[in-house]
């Protein structure tokens, strides 16, 4: 690491920028004496260029609470994962993450965190976390923590103390505010803004105890944190030292595009039909994101050695903001999750689902290829733990569901960034058949229908909105064989097994050298040797093809064309309009690689069968 420091001796002098052993006492030299009459002096760090080692990797993501049960109480926990680790080993992945296993009241399963610094008992302790931990590097493989820290749980203690009076000392570690100007508190309205909250209902709950309202975001046992208040930032900087001192190797971040928000507090534009203002223009990436990302990157990263990896899930994050955030010499963060590609299908609001337009989904992809190419990097994903599975909404979970998954994770995989695999995505888990509200667990889902059901839409219709878009559908159990609970847990599983796990599951899967679980163990094999996987300039065919997605990825002389088929009929892919004439040419001497799907018998060499996929590679300049 290296240290400057920056001396301003007196005003009319012009700041002396010394670089210093790390830790080494300094005194500022003026005309080769020591001065004492500075007037300040900044010691800057200027972050060593990290390494972009996770270009090449690929990352595993956990739901704790949904993966393997170890202790039988039909809840996931790290005993159940550490049993498991093998199944992550033979995939070949590098990283993994975990979503929230801290101390927690689980009204949002985790993301409303009580302890930092703890193991929620229902998953383990910080003995069995440390077990975890050291068998997950004994594979070589990383292990990343979610930070959820732009609320905490209204049970976390800063929280408790903070709800107990005005004068308290950590009042101003949360959001107060009193009823709005002319109005009575409790009065509907009276908030003091008009914001709706991500898991309906305002965005603000009045506290009785002390007459004001606090703001949360989600639901309200999620207030949110006061990052303009240092001492909130200082003590989150801490807590996550604390976890790499422990040895974990970087941070998933909880919409950490939302901790500035606008400190006016406007009120948002209340759409046509909406019960409350869309306040997110206001904590979309607020005024000080930038400065606290940055800080954050100095306080907690900057000094560290060891190879790290850091996420920003960033609602609403737009390709100019990510170029900023990930723009390495800005020392902020390695990428972001973005969300256009998993809203393209969203109609006025995620659960009003419109038809799937591949043109759509190319456009946004290609975009942010385009856009990060020069500058940052991309996360890859199609799945987590709030998204539909993705077979069942870009794919088709019906005949094709094999091939359609396969066709999924090639055409994800193979484009420039990290890609993120989700629990059961490598072995085509689909959603769920959910019938009603009472088999929903997620309280986004189960406030969104009382709240429309209130208001009097007709509850089939909010039902198969939450069919389609909920997020239990990522959280059924895996999978792992088809015995009973799917092998989750010798319990009850606290969320219904998805039935089809008889035939979809780990152990067939693992079993089957023509699996999507094989599949995904080629393609993160390809990623780790073939360089022009990870830095292969990307360029995208066809844009405007309804079914066909095509591009291009090419490093130095080796050049890979991607062919995926959307489609259940087989489609004739007429290339030469985009690459320097004589395409077909030029790629059918080509190897394939990769190759999913039904192959069409027509013979002509670049007709696909249904939802097949290719890969292509050839050396350019290379004869025949
Ligand atoms: O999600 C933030 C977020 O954008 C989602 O809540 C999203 O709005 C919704 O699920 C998509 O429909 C993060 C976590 O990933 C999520 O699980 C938490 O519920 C949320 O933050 C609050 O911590």
């Amino acid at each position: 690491m290296r240290v400057f420091a920056v001396f301003v001796a007196c005003e009319a002098s012009r700041p002396v920028t010394t670089e210093v052993a790390s830790g080494a006492w300094v005194l500022p030299l003026a005309d080769g004496r020591p001065c004492r009459r500075w007037q300040s002096a900044a010691v800057i760090t200027s972050p060593m260029p990290r390494s972009t080692w996770f270009r090449s990797a690929v990352v595993y993501q956990i739901y704790p609470r949904s993966f393997a049960d170890g202790d039988g109480d039909g809840i996931g926990d790290l005993r159940g994962i550490i049993d498991h680790l093998d199944h992550l080993a033979e995939l070949g992945v590098d990283v993994i993450w975990l979503s929230p296993i801290y101390r927690s009241p689980h009204d949002d399963n985790g993301y409303d965190i009580s302890d930092y610094e703890d193991i929620d008992p229902l998953f383990g302790t910080l003995a069995d976390f440390d077990e975890l931990l050291s068998k997950v590097h004994a594979r070589g493989m990383k292990l990343v923590m979610d930070l959820v820290v732009n609320h905490t749980s209204d049970e976390h203690p800063w929280f408790v103390e903070s709800r107990s009076s005005r004068e308290n000392p950590r009042r101003d570690w949360y959001w107060w505010r009193p009823a709005r100007q002319g109005t009575t508190a409790g009065e509907p309205g009276a908030e003091p803004t008009n914001w709706g909250s991500f898991f309906s209902g305002p965005a603000w709950e009045l506290d009785p105890v002390t007459g004001e309202y606090y703001l949360h975001l989600f639901s309200r046992k999620q207030p949110d944190l006061n990052w303009e208040q240092p001492d909130v930032r200082a003590a989150v900087y801490e807590m996550m030292r604390w976890w790499l001192a422990r040895g974990v190797d970087g941070f998933r971040m909880d919409v950490i595009n939302m901790i500035s928000k606008d400190t006016s507090l406007p009120d948002g534009i209340v759409r046509e039909g909406a019960l409350y203002g869309d306040g997110r223009r206001h904590y979309f990436c607020g005024p000080r994101i930038h400065e606290f990302v940055h800080e954050m990157h100095l306080e907690v990263f900057a000094g560290c050695e060891r190879e790290l990896i850091t996420v920003g899930e960033m609602p609403g994050v737009t390709v100019d903001d990510a170029r900023l955030f990930t723009d390495p010499q800005r020392a902020e963060l390695d990428m972001v999750f973005q969300f256009e590609h998993v809203v393209i299908d969203h109609g006025v609001s995620k659960w009003d689902v419109q038809p799937f337009d591949l043109r759509k989904l190319k456009a946004s992809l290609g975009r942010w290829q385009a856009e990060l190419a020069d500058i940052g990097w991309n996360s890859l994903y199609w799945n987590n733990h709030d998204q539909p599975r993705v077979v069942s909404r870009f794919g088709d979970d019906g005949v094709h569901r094999v091939d359609s998954a396969k066709l999924l994770a090639t055409v994800l995989h193979l484009h420039r960034g990290t890609p993120y695999v989700y629990q059961g995505e490598e072995i085509g888990m689909t959603n769920a058949p959910f019938a009603t509200v009472a088999d929903q667990h997620d309280i986004e889902a189960i406030n969104h229908y009382h709240e429309a059901v209130g208001v009097g839409a007709d509850p089939e219709v909010v039902m198969r909105g939450i069919r389609r878009s909920g997020r239990d559908n990522a959280r059924t159990p895996m999978q792992w064989d088809a015995g009973t609970h799917a092998g989750f847990t010798t319990g009850v599983p606290w969320l219904a097994v998805n039935p089809n796990h008889v035939e979809i599951n780990a152990a067939a899967a693992r079993a089957d050298p023509d699996s999507v679980f094989h599949h995904y163990r080629r393609l993160i094999e390809l990623r780790h040797r073939e360089p022009v996987v990870a830095d292969g300039d990307f360029t995208m065919l066809l844009a405007d093809h309804p079914t066909v997605y095509a591009f291009t990825r090419r490093l130095e002389d080796v050049e890979l064309l991607v062919l995926a088929n959307f489609s259940s009929g087989a489609v004739d892919v007429q290339l030469s309009d985009d690459l320097d004439g004589g395409a077909i040419a030029a790629w059918s001497a080509s190897e394939i690689v990769l190759r999913s799907g039904v192959r069409s018998s027509s013979g002509h060499p670049f007709t696909l069968g249904p939802w097949e996929a290719r890969v292509h590679r050839r050396v350019v300049g290379a004869t025949a």
